[in-house]
């Protein structure tokens, strides 16, 4: 029997949709989503589930819109769920966006972007 396209597709939404809860979703970050902080030496990101360090990346971009250098990625000792990306340099005041994209253990990805500022 042949299954149209149609069929699949709508089956792969549901199975998206039941899923969702498994999803590495981005609860908790520091410096905080949409917050004023003093210079940070390091991005924490805490997800609702563990991460693939090989397939999740973060970038910053900083107050002129270029991209800030960032350390290597790791993630915290005996939890999978929090990744921590050291930031490379000293970060002058201005409004900062740190873009994340995660591979969560189940293989699904994941994405957001979110901003905060620092202080003078
Ligand atoms: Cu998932």
């Amino acid at each position: 029997m042949r299954i149209s396209p149609k069929i699949l597709l709508s089956i792969s939404f549901a199975l998206a949709a039941t899923q969702a809860f498994a999803h590495a979703q981005l609860e908790k970050a520091t410096p905080p989503v949409g917050g004023t902080v003093s210079p940070p030496s390091e991005i924490r990101l805490e997800f609702s589930e563990g991460v693939e360090l090989k397939f999740t990346k973060v970038t910053l971009s900083g107050p002129g819109g270029g991209a800030v250098p960032l350390g290597s990625a790791t993630t915290a000792a005996g939890n999978q769920a929090v990744l921590i990306v050291p930031i490379a340099k000293a970060l002058s005041a201005g409004e900062y966006t740190v873009h994340w994209q995660a591979v969560s253990v189940d293989t699904h990805h994941t994405q957001g972007a979110f901003e905060f500022t620092v202080k003078p």
